[in-house]
């Protein structure tokens, strides 16, 4: 997959040399004495890296963690503590918190939300232990907080996915239904911008819009609830494929088709998604790349060494309708 900067080959290129000179520039964790305690000293050259994940959500959250676990490994040089805060942010504040006390030498984290993250990220800038946001963004107007935000272009994501519905759809006078990602989550509200902005000025009218929450379960509840209350909708637009897959089956138990009495656009292009979209039963899928891992671990071992890094790193993503889906799906990764 093409990544804007950062590839795996410069991760395999850190040198020891540039591990041993975490030394110097962690010395508010350095104090304990090697013996792989609680507390991150680089003494022994070995990152502890405290990761605080949104939670199990979707097929492309299951993709991220595991790129993250497959990574940032012992034999790569890490120490990874991980948490899984079930889309709650009190619990990621409190994993952020447990991660100051135990005095690991980075954090990173994917923010549930995209507010509320100010009085945190200062008291781990007080403790003197980087932060690293990686996929979701956060909504602070203060950027010393953190290093490096690692992640996708989720506006152009939602315009990527309009624009393919106006070229396909316009003139048609389509009726759509939205299915937003979690309340006051930064893609929830990048892609629902980048969508409407696209569809601007054509006649594809969004007639009802309420989250889902990432889930395929919520996805199908609040699908039903949508065609209970309208009898002409023409198309779903779902902030991701777990969420559309969950409308699927929702219009199936209807007794319409999916992807062809309705038609279906998502983002993400995870495996069950691409097949779906192979299937015939979603129209068109804008990729969201979920293998951060990778990036991460380049990241994090430059912070350390007190190199300078990118404040943003854009993960480059790409879109598939159904023939391109028939091509992929076999060499997919996720
Ligand atoms: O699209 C969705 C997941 O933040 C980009 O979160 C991520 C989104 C992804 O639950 O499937």
């Amino acid at each position: 997959m093409a990544r804007t900067t950062l590839t795996r080959t410069v991760l395999a290129a850190v040198s020891a040399a540039a591990l041993f000179a975490l030394g110097a520039c962690s010395s508010d964790a350095g104090t304990q004495t090697g013996g792989g305690g609680e507390t991150g000293a680089a003494d022994d050259g070995v990152i502890t890296l405290g990761f605080s994940q949104v939670g199990a959500e979707s097929g492309w959250r299951a993709a991220n963690t595991k790129s993250i676990q497959d990574t940032l490994t012992a034999e790569n040089g890490f120490d990874l503590k991980f948490s899984d805060a079930q889309q709650k942010q009190e619990n990621q504040i409190q994993a952020i918190r447990s991660y100051i006390t135990q005095g690991v030498d980075v954090i990173a984290f994917s923010p549930v939300v995209e507010t509320g993250w100010d009085a945190v990220l200062q008291e781990a800038k007080t403790a003197g232990i980087p932060v690293i946001l990686t996929d979701r963004a956060v909504d602070s107007s203060d950027e010393t907080l953190y290093e490096s935000f690692i992640g996708s272009d989720f506006v152009l994501e939602g315009e990527t996915a309009g624009k393919w519905a106006v070229e396909q759809y316009d003139g048609e006078g389509y009726k759509a239904v939205e299915l937003q990602g979690t309340t006051g989550a930064a893609p929830a509200i990048d892609r629902k911008e980048g969508f409407e902005s696209a569809i601007e000025g054509s006649d594809i009218e969004i007639i009802d819009s309420q989250t889902g929450n990432f889930t395929r379960a919520e996805g199908k509840t609040v699908m039903e609830g949508f065609l209970n209350a309208h009898d002409d909708i023409d198309l779903v637009f779902a902030h991701n494929d777990d969420m559309g897959l969950g409308a699927i089956e929702a219009i199936e138990a209807a007794g319409l088709t999916p992807g062809e009495d309705i038609k279906i656009i998502t983002i993400d292009a995870v495996k069950d998604g691409m097949q779906a979209l192979a299937d015939g039963k979603i129209n068109y899928i804008v990729e969201c790349n979920p293998l951060l891992g990778p990036d991460l671990a380049d990241i994090a071992k430059k912070v350390l060494a007190g190199e300078e890094v990118e404040k943003r790193i854009v993960v480059k993503d790409e879109a598939f309708d159904q023939e391109a889906a028939k091509e992929a799906l076999p060499t997919r990764e996720y």
